[in-house]
Parts: structure tokens; C-alpha cells; sequence
């Protein structure tokens, strides 16, 4: 049966528990990650553990393991499981604490580290691309919880992706407070123009997607023009190409916004190179 590590120990997966009265099942207090692991090897690993970390920071909790020690258990979960193509869940609560918000009452961190598969999009949409809509929701600015800190509370996303299903669509598209694009529930957003690859900088209130940054390597090493600048609906309804990134998404093309065709409504050259490259990457 799948193991899971709980706080140093591994239990089965119908056994692997945390309590009531953690402040993450309360509050939504603490972070997480979510990788994937190719060949049994975790894709940019310390890159997540940092990101983690960070998270961490920002939010006042002290993770009571060192990010060797944080990367050496995520290894193990995943070697004890035997998972060769997967998906890693690591999750940091504030811990176990009283009914009220102080912090200074929960014990100590809760550290969850759950391996599996994930499958967020069917294979068609891989190959035909995705349709998406804009939802009225906004992204939650950095002056009230920076999106930056990949924190448990994801109720600003999950509203964002139930219109996107209310609306027959695959994803939603949340912009900031500024009107500008901001990224989707659970990827970031990329656009083609002319050749040149657009996505918003983190000061548009996004989260820092490894994969994201992953994407702008692959495409500056291809000799592509990488432009991480702000743009409105109107650059995607007039862009060549779109698609998303994410951990667990990987890229996937995005052929319509609130019901428009993007470029040719169908996944553009530019996409499908750097699905190609980071296939590659990837599978070493
Ligand atoms: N933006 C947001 C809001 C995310 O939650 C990304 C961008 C992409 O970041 P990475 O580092 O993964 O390239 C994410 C990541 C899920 C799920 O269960 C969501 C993510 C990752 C894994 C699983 O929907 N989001």
C-alpha cells in the first residue's frame, strides 16, 4: 500500500492522519508544493524545497528540518513507493493548535509528504489545446497575500476554477488588480507575437512556476525572445499562440479565450517546439 511520510514516520495511505485541530484544516494555514518526478528523479527539486522554504518564511512558520534534510525525505518517500513518473505533494501546516487564529499556540509544523500519480488534463487537450475563459474573480494582490507564497488558502483559485467550469471551459484566466494578465488557477500563462514569447513578470501578482522559469531558459537557449513584461486580454485575443505552464500540467496549448479563437485556433509552432524541448529536458 502507498506510504505516507507524516512528521519523520511513514504510515499507509488510509492511516496517514493530521489532527482537527491543525491550524491548516482550520485555517488553511501553512504551504505546499507540488512536483514531478521523471525516470525517479525529482524534476528541480531543490528549486521547489527552496520555493517552499520561502513560502515558509513569508508566512512565519519554521520548517524543523533543513532543506537537505526536506529533499533527502522527499527522495525517500518516493524511492519507498517505487514511483518512477509521478507526482510529489509536500505539505507544511502550522501544526496542531487551539480553536483561534494565534500562531504562538500550535505546536509544531506538520510536514506531509504524499507521492502519486496526478492527471489534470486529458491527453486531447494536449493535442488540440485547451479552451479558457476570464473570470470576474481577481487574482488576490500582493498587498493582501502575496500569490507568491504558495500558501494551503487556494479558495481564490478554486473560485476562479469553478467559473471556468460554470462556463463549459478547462481553465480560467485571473488578471490583477490592474486589469493585466495575471496567470490561470493553477498554471502561468504564456503568449507568441510576432515570434517573441510574453509572460508576466512576478510584479503582475503571480506565483514564481518553476516550470515557467524552465520554459524561459529552454526558449532563450533556443534562440527565442523571451519578454517577461505586462499585457491585457487584448495581446492574448491578438496573440499567434498560448499555453500554460505547471508542475503537474506540464505545457499545454490553449486554443480559445471567452470563446476566441487565439491565432489559428490551433496550437502554433512556437508551443510545439518547446513542448518538444522540455519533453526532452525532462526525460534527461
Ligand atoms: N500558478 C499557480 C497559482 C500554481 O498553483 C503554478 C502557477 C505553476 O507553478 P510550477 O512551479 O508548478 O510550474 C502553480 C502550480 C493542482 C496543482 O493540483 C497545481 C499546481 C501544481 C501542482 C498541482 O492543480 N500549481
Amino acid at each position: 500500500m502507498l506510504q505516507v511520510y507524516v512528521n519523520g514516520k511513514y504510515y499507509d495511505k488510509d492511516k496517514a492522519v493530521v489532527s482537527v485541530f491543525d491550524h491548516g484544516l482550520l485555517y488553511g494555514d501553512g504551504v505546499f508544493e507540488g512536483m514531478r518526478s521523471y525516470n525517479g528523479k525529482v524534476f528541480r527539486l531543490e528549486d521547489h524545497i527552496k520555493r517552499l522554504y520561502e513560502s515558509a518564511r513569508s508566512v512565519w512558520i519554521d520548517i524543523p528540518m533543513t532543506q537537505e534534510e526536506m529533499c533527502k525525505a522527499t527522495n525517500d518517500t518516493l524511492a519507498l513507493n517505487q514511483i518512477q513518473n509521478g507526482y510529489i505533494r509536500l505539505v507544511v501546516t502550522r501544526g496542531s493548535g487551539t480553536l483561534g487564529l494565534d500562531p504562538r499556540k500550535c505546536s509544531n509544523p506538520s510536514v506531509i509528504i504524499i507521492t502519486d500519480s496526478i492527471a489534470l488534463y486529458p491527453d486531447e487537450l494536449y493535442q488540440n489545446g485547451l479552451e479558457m475563459v476570464t473570470a470576474a474573480t481577481i487574482r488576490t494582490s500582493p498587498a493582501m497575500l502575496s500569490p507568491r507564497v504558495k500558501s494551503l488558502n487556494y479558495l481564490n483559485n478554486i473560485m476562479a476554477k469553478i467559473e471556468g467550469i460554470q462556463a463549459g471551459c478547462d481553465e480560467a484566466l485571473l488578471l490583477n488588480q490592474n486589469g493585466e494578465v495575471a496567470e490561470c488557477t493553477g498554471d502561468n500563462i504564456f503568449i507568441v507575437k510576432d515570434g517573441v514569447l510574453m509572460t508576466p513578470p512576478l510584479v503582475a501578482g503571480i506565483l514564481g512556476g518553476i516550470t515557467r522559469q524552465t520554459v524561459i531558459e529552454l526558449a532563450k537557449k533556443a534562440g527565442i525572445e523571451v519578454q517577461e513584461t505586462a499585457f491585457t486580454r487584448h495581446d492574448i485575443y491578438s496573440a499567434d499562440e498560448c499555453f500554460l505552464t505547471g508542475s503537474a500540467a506540464e505545457l499545454i496549448p490553449v486554443v480559445k479565450l471567452d470563446m476566441r479563437p487565439i491565432g489559428t485556433g490551433k496550437p502554433g509552432d512556437v508551443t510545439w517546439k518547446l513542448i518538444k524541448l522540455f519533453k526532452e529536458l525532462v526525460n534527461g
